[in-house]
């Protein structure tokens, strides 16, 4: 077939991106390295079908296979996480919680859900999102002394409030939430208890972390974060909330599925069903643990003073009350260390600025770094931060940390295929 040839440009782009990933430290709480068999059925010939609708009921045809894809991946991961019902089309985590609302809500209606600037997501209500412009979000967060999620103001808001939904979930909250004091709030104030599972869901499938499912209506997720599968959401819910859940993800929201990452997702949910990936979630945290004390012991205030999960919150204030987050992440960048600037609770400073940095561990454990390697990372981050303003300090980092990776690369090696 004379395909037109491999387009430098793109395929350059590509290599420069192996490169990076293989050669530098990669802290973002929300990425990890997913499989080979997750990156093949992700390039693969599922890419070309349109399959809008649902298993046996499709607006075009040819779905035979497709089907068969989508069928699989349901089945998979209601049985990975005890769900009922599984939807696995959305295109992406913020979709998964569109359709949630959309299935559980009328616009306007009352919804608690974690503030932003407390660890939540944009999704949870954040006024520039679509949350908070088309439902009446009210916020929670975490209590001043311990800065774990304060279930009281929870608990009063809920009363006071009488929500139609509880939005549980985070995204830069470094300890474990229990799902069922959250369903019990539900139960006294009538609401309904959606969790955002998109962080933790490789913790829970790992049996790390509690399941929401059987306290949850609905459960959301992405499932390329600790889960370690491609990018795209899924949503599990109770039988009772399957129609809905389904008619606002299709014809609601989306047309047809990515099959391609449909089929991708069915490869991830078998690889989370296996030992392997269990050790690997326990490693995780394990791993989390030993950075947050080795960072500590650098000077970084850590926020709630420790995690329990796969992330870790530093306030760099006690470090260096000068140094912004938005610094930080530009200095480790220079150093060969990717991470995110992230507000602290009642952050001084705005969202584009901030008092802290977000550092996650799930693509540095699955790339088989373990406690040591985490003492050398939080090394070269207090070296590369106290001398930020030497480039030939930060430049000698950047080459340690490559050393680093070079031991343990993701993905040696590889090569675009083409
Ligand atoms: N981007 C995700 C994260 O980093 O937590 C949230 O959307």
């Amino acid at each position: 077939m004379p395909w037109p040839a491999a387009d430098e440009a793109v395929f350059d782009l590509i290599r420069q991106e192996i490169r990076r990933q293989n050669t530098t430290v990669q802290l973002i709480a929300s990425e990890n390295f997913a499989s080979p068999a997750v990156m093949a059925a992700t390039g693969s010939v599922f890419t070309n079908k349109y399959s809008e609708g649902y298993p046996g009921r499709r607006y075009y045809g040819g779905n035979i296979v497709v089907d068969q894809i989508e069928e699989l991946a349901r089945d998979r991961v209601c049985a990975l996480f005890g769900a009922d019902h599984a939807n696995v089309q959305p295109h992406a985590g913020a979709i998964a919680n569109m359709g949630a609302y959309q299935a559980l809500l009328e616009p306007g209606d009352t919804v608690l859900g974690m503030s932003l600037d407390h660890g939540g997501h944009l999704t949870h209500g954040s006024p520039v999102n679509f949350s908070g412009l088309l439902y009446r979000f009210v916020s929670y967060g975490v209590t001043p002394s311990d800065e774990r999620i304060d279930l009281d103001q929870l608990r009063d808001l809920a009363l006071a409030h009488r929500p139609k939904l509880i939005v549980a979930g985070a995204t830069a909250y470094p300890r474990l939430i229990q799902p069922e004091p959250l369903r019990e709030i539900a139960d006294e104030a009538g609401a309904l208890l959606m969790f955002d599972a998109a962080h933790i869901a490789g913790l829970i499938a790992g049996g790390v972390h509690p399941n929401p499912v059987p306290f949850a209506d609905v459960v959301t997720f992405t499932t390329h974060k600790t889960l370690r599968g491609p990018r795209g959401g899924a949503i599990l819910c109770r039988s009772e909330h399957a129609k809905a859940i389904d008619k606002a993800m299709f014809p609601g929201l989306q047309g047809g599925p990515l099959d391609n990452a449909v089929a991708a997702k069915a490869a991830a949910f078998a690889e989370a069903a296996t030992d392997e990936f269990a050790d690997y979630a326990a490693r995780i945290v394990a791993n989390s643990r030993a950075l947050a004390a080795a960072l500590a012991g650098h000077g970084f205030r850590l926020v709630s003073g420790g995690t329990d999960n796969h992330l870790l919150l530093l306030d760099l204030r006690t470090f260096d009350p000068d140094l912004t987050g938005k610094e930080a992440q530009a200095t480790l960048d220079a150093a060969g260390i990717s991470l995110n600037k992230n507000t602290v609770p009642d952050d001084p400073r705005s969202p584009f600025v901030t008092s802290g940095v977000r550092v996650g561990t799930p693509a540095v454990t699955t790339q088989g770094m373990g406690s040591d390697d985490m003492t050398a990372i939080a090394e070269l981050i207090s070296r590369a931060l106290r001398n930020r303003s030497d480039a030939a300090a930060v430049a000698a980092v950047k080459a340690d940390a490559e050393a680093l990776c070079a031991a343990k690369p993701p993905y040696p090696g590889l090569e675009p295929q083409y």
